[in-house]
């Protein structure tokens, strides 16, 4: 890790009606968004769901935005200093949650090719990086690949968290940026090269990030969208700015 700030891009995921019980009592006229924190905003066209830690807290708290961000406590308390709540320095907490009361839900997140995604189980997210929510892009990222077809083979682990099949099964890796000798699902040709077994794989997931992610940025030549057969390079600041502009997503740091 570098020194100084951290500087993350937050993808506003909005929670679609009707609400699990846990988010009924929140106030009804203002949009709820899981904010996740990502590195590379350039991928969103690829996001398949939304990744949270079923055993981490997380709260729910308004922002000065009349909008509703739901987040760790953490985060939240870092946003309060960076002007995202109306005093600063301080959150207005709305609800208390844990991760399990936000699995399963329907969310409308920018650029991707599905309508809808789900908010699903992933069990290696750090409670004390990002917001604790993780936008999940397989086609790139290998650990969102593996932790994707870890809930795809195995049906109990779908079951213990009450997870549909609709909300997984119909969801595969979009084609998003291509690399070369890595083609264009870079996170699945080395999840397979490395014979990865699941998002518990620690050390051959850490092997198969070194392998794409410096080529994916330099090399990396993206496939869709209004930037389509540019360098990744050249236009990952563009989507960004056009994020925010559209107020789909914000800057944080940490
Ligand atoms: B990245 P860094 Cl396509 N726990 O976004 C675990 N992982 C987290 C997290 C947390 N609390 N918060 C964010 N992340 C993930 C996209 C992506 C990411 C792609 C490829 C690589 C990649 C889609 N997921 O990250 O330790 C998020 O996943 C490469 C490291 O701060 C975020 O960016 O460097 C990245 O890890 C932040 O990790």
């Amino acid at each position: 890790e570098g020194i100084g700030p951290q500087e993350y891009t937050l993808i506003k995921m909005e929670i679609l009606k009707p609400y699990p019980k846990k988010l009924q009592f929140l106030p009804i006229k203002l949009p709820v968004f899981l904010v996740a924190a990502t590195l590379r905003p350039e991928t969103v066209y690829g996001q398949t769901n939304c990744w949270i830690h079923p055993d981490i807290n997380y709260i729910a708290f308004s922002t000065a935005n009349e909008e509703i961000f739901i987040c760790t406590k953490r985060a939240a308390q870092n946003m309060s200093w960076q002007g995202f709540t109306k005093c600063e320095g301080s959150i207005n907490i709305l609800i208390n949650l844990i991760g399990s009361d936000i699995l399963g839900l329907c969310l409308k997140t920018p650029k991707t090719s599905y309508n809808v995604i789900y908010s699903l189980p992933m069990f290696t997210i750090k409670e004390d990086k990002g917001t604790g929510v993780v936008a999940s892009v397989p086609s790139d990222s290998p650990d969102d690949y593996a932790a994707l077809m870890d809930l795809k083979k195995n049906i109990s682990l779908r079951n213990k968290y009450n997870i549909k099949d609709n909300m997984i099964l119909p969801y595969n890796p979009i084609p998003i940026i291509e690399i070369e000798t890595f083609g264009n699902l870079s996170a699945v040709t080395v999840y397979e090269q490395l014979n990865i077994q699941s998002q518990n794989d620690i050390i051959k997931l850490k092997q198969a990030k070194e392998m794409i992610y410096l080529k994916g940025f330099y090399d990396g030549l993206l496939l869709v969208g209004k930037y389509k057969n540019r360098k990744v390079q050249d236009v990952k600041q563009i989507i960004k700015d056009e994020l925010i502009n559209n107020n789909e997503a914000a800057i944080y740091y940490e």
